[in-house]
C-alpha cells in the first residue's frame, strides 16, 4: 500500500531520531495513530489521560534530554488542551514539537465539528505553525517545524485535516515543489562574541571587587566553567530555580537559589555585589536583582534579545554559556581577596544550619520542610526532581540539594501548577533505570491526578511525593502577605491520596508523623512500581521568603487583624518560626 501523509509525516520523524510521542487519541488523528501503530517497533506512542499532560510530558522530556519533545492531539478541544504545557515549554525555552488533526479540508470554516483553526490559535505559543495541505507538503513541513524548534528552542505546530492524513495520491505537486529538496539536516549555531567584546567583559570582571554570579539554565551544561568563573574571582554563584542543578548545594561557591523561595545569603550577595554576571539566566523577578547602577553588570546568553532583559548590562555577550566562558576564562585575573565570598559562605553556614533546624522539626501537625529535608537524604546522585507549582517550590527548592548528576525542574517562567507529574512521565520514559520523583501540592497533583494510571501502564516507578494540607497553600499566604486580606476561595476538599494511588494499580503510603517521615519515604522509594506519598502537613506553616519585608510582615498583620480564620494558629507558627531563628 501506497504511504499516506500520515504514514510520510511519522516516518520524516522517525528520520529525525524522535522515537517517542506522548498523545491521546481522537477522531481527528486516526491516520496518524494507524501510522504509529504500524510503526511500534521503532517510535513510541506514550498514551495519556489528558492532552495538558501530553504537552507538559513532551516539555520535560526536552529539558531532561535535551532532544526534541513531540506530543499529538486530536483536532478541536484535544488541541486546545495542550495549550498550557505548551506555553510552559514556550515560557522555558524548549524544542517541544506539537501535531494536532483538523476537521475535513474541505469543511473546514463551515461551523462542522471539532473546526478549530488550531493553527491560528497556536500563532502565538508556536515559532512555526502550518497546516499540511497534501502528501507532497508534509516532509517540506517537517522539516521547517524541526529546524524551527531546535534552532530558536521554540515550540513548533503542525496541524493536518483528518482526510488529509489518508491521502496517498499526490495529483497536486506543484512543478517547482521538486521531490525530495527539503533536508533534514540540523545544522546548529554556535555563535561567539568578537574577543573585544570578551575583552571588555574580562576587563569589568576583573576590576570588580564583589562578584555575583548569576548563573541560569543555560549554564546547566557548564558547571566546570562556572566553578572556574567563581574560583577566579572569589565569586559567589547564585541559581535561580532552573539553574539549580548547574553546580551542587553544597559546593563551598554557592549560596543557592534567589527569588521568594531563594536563600536570604543570596539576596544579600545580590544587595551588595558590584560586579554581576548574568549567565543563561531570564529570571523574572526584577525586585531582587542590583538596583540600576550598583553593579557593573555583564550578561551571557544565547539569545541576543534576552541581553539587558532584566537589568542594564554594560557588555552583553551572546553564545552558549560554556563557550562563552571558555574564551572569557583565560582572560580574567585570579583574585585574591576573598572577603565577599566568606562573607556569603559564613551566611551559608547559618542558612544551612537554620534549614536544618526548620528540617528535622519534630512539631505535629507534620512540617512540609521535614518532609523534603528527609526525601533529600534519601535520593540517588542522579535522581531526576520534577517539581509542582506552590509553596512546595519553596520546600523543594530549599531543602533538596543537588549533587552528583542529579537534574531538577519546574514549570519556570509560566510557573503553572499541575506539571510535576507529567515532567515526570516524560523522565521516566527518557531515563529508565533513574530514580524519577515529583513532588507536588495536593492542589497542583489533583488538576491531573488521572495520569497516575499513566505510570501504572508503562511501569513507569515514578514516586510521587503529594504533600497534603488541603489548601492551596501558597495562594493562601499571597491573599495575607502581599495582599494584607484574610484567606478566600483556597480551601481544598480532602482527597485521599493513598487509596487513589490504589485504585489505580500504584502504591500508596501516608505519613502524618515526623518521626516516622524517614521510614515511610525509605519504603515508598524501595517499591519497585509507581507509588503515591501522601505526606499530611501543617496547613499555617507559610513559606516565607529568605528575608522578609516589613510591607510583607505589614500586610500579614492586617490580614489577621482583618478576620483570617485560622489566625491564632497561624500566628502561633510565625511566632516560633521567627523565635527559632533568633535562638
Ligand atoms: C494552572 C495554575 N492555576 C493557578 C495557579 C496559581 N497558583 C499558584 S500556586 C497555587 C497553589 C498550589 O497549591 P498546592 O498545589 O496545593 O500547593 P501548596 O501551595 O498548598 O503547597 C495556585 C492556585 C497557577 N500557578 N497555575
Ligand atoms: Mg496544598
Amino acid at each position: 500500500m501506497a504511504d499516506t501523509v500520515a504514514d510520510m509525516l511519522i516516518e520524516r520523524l522517525i528520520h529525525w531520531g524522535v522515537d517517542t510521542v506522548f498523545a491521546l487519541p481522537g477522531d481527528g488523528i486516526n491516520g496518524l495513530f494507524e501510522a504509529l501503530r504500524t510503526r511500534q517497533d521503532r517510535i513510541r506512542l506514550v498514551q495519556v489521560r489528558h492532552e495538558e499532560a501530553a504537552a507538559f510530558a513532551a516539555c520535560g522530556y526536552a529539558k531532561f534530554t535535551r532532544r526534541l519533545g513531540v506530543c499529538m492531539a486530536t483536532s478541536g478541544p484535544g488541541g486546545l488542551h495542550l495549550l498550557n504545557g505548551l506555553y510552559d515549554a514556550k515560557f522555558d525555552g524548549q524544542h517541544v514539537l506539537a501535531i494536532t488533526g483538523h476537521t475535513f479540508h474541505d469543511l473546514i470554516g463551515t461551523h462542522y465539528q471539532q473546526d478549530v483553526d488550531l493553527d491560528k490559535v497556536f500563532m502565538d505559543v508556536a515559532a512555526y505553525s502550518e497546516r499540511v495541505m497534501g502528501p507532497a507538503h508534509v516532509c517540506n513541513v517537517v522539516d521547517q517545524a524541526v529546524k524551527t524548534s531546535l534552532a530558536r528552542r521554540a515550540v513548533s505546530h503542525i496541524t493536518i485535516p483528518k482526510d488529509i492524513q489518508d491521502w496517498t495520491q499526490d495529483g497536486h505537486r506543484s512543478t517547482t515543489n521538486i521531490p525530495q529538496h527539503s533536508g533534514d539536516l540540523f545544522a546548529e549555531a554556535f555563535p561567539l562574541p568578537p574577543p573585544a567584546q570578551i575583552r571588555q567583559a574580562a576587563d569589568i570582571i576583573d576590576t570588580g571587587e564583589r562578584v555575583a554570579i548569576l548563573a541560569g539554565r543555560g549554564c546547566l551544561d557548564a558547571r566546570n566553567e562556572v566553578l572556574e568563573l567563581a574560583e577566579k574571582v572569589g565569586g559567589v554563584i547564585i541559581k535561580p530555580l532552573l539553574g539549580k542543578a548547574v553546580v551542587p548545594d553544597d559546593n563551598p561557591y554557592t549560596t543557592g537559589g534567589i527569588g521568594l523561595l531563594g536563600t536570604a545569603p543570596s539576596q544579600e550577595t545580590l544587595e551588595e555585589c558590584d560586579t554581576l554576571i548574568i549567565a543563561g539566566s531570564s529570571f523574572p523577578y526584577i525586585e531582587f536583582y542590583p538596583k540600576p547602577g550598583q553593579a557593573r553588570t555583564v550578561q551571557i546568553d544565547i539569545d541576543p534579545v534576552r541581553i539587558g532583559l532584566r537589568h542594564p548590562v554594560e557588555v552583553g555577550l551572546t553564545g552558549r554559556c560554556s563557550d562563552v566562558l571558555r574564551a572569557l576564562l583565560p582572560l580574567i585575573h585570579q583574585k585574591t581577596d576573598r572577603r565577599f565570598l566568606k562573607t556569603a559562605q559564613e551566611r551559608m553556614r547559618s542558612w544551612n544550619d537554620l534549614m536544618e533546624e526548620r528540617g528535622t522539626r519534630p512539631d505535629m501537625p507534620l512540617k512540609p520542610q521535614v518532609v523534603a529535608h528527609e526525601l533529600n537524604h534519601l535520593l540517588d546522585d542522579d535522581a531526576i526532581i520534577c517539581c509542582d507549582t506552590g509553596s512546595v517550590t519553596t520546600w523543594a527548592a530549599r531543602h533538596i540539594h543537588m549533587r552528583g548528576t542529579m537534574q531538577f525542574s519546574v514549570s519556570g517562567t509560566l510557573a503553572s501548577m499541575a506539571n510535576g507529574l507529567p515532567y515526570s512521565i516524560g523522565a521516566a520514559i527518557a531515563f529508565p533505570g533513574r530514580q524519577v520523583i515529583c513532588f507536588a501540592g495536593d492542589g497542583g497533583f489533583s488538576m491531573l491526578m488521572g495520569e497516575m494510571a499513566t505510570l501504572v501502564k508503562y511501569e513507569l516507578p515514578v514516586k510521587v511525593i503529594v504533600l497534603k494540607n488541603n489548601v492551596l497553600g501558597m495562594i493562601k499566604w499571597e491573599q495575607m502577605a502581599f495582599e494584607g486580606n484574610p484567606q478566600f476561595g483556597v480551601q481544598l476538599q480532602p482527597i485521599d491520596f493513598t487509596a487513589y494511588a490504589r485504585a489505580c494499580g500504584a502504591a500508596g503510603y501516608t505519613v502524618d508523623e515526623p518521626q516516622k517521615v524517614e521510614a515511610v519515604l525509605r519504603e515508598a522509594l524501595a517499591h519497585p512500581g509507581p507509588a503515591i506519598v501522601e505526606a499530611v502537613v501543617d496547613p499555617n506553616e507559610p513559606p516565607l521568603p529568605g528575608k522578609i519585608t516589613t510591607e510583607q510582615a505589614w500586610q500579614f498583620a492586617k490580614s489577621l487583624v482583618r478576620g483570617q480564620r485560622d489566625r491564632w494558629d497561624i500566628l502561633k507558627t510565625v511566632v516560633e518560626n521567627k523565635i527559632r531563628e533568633v535562638i
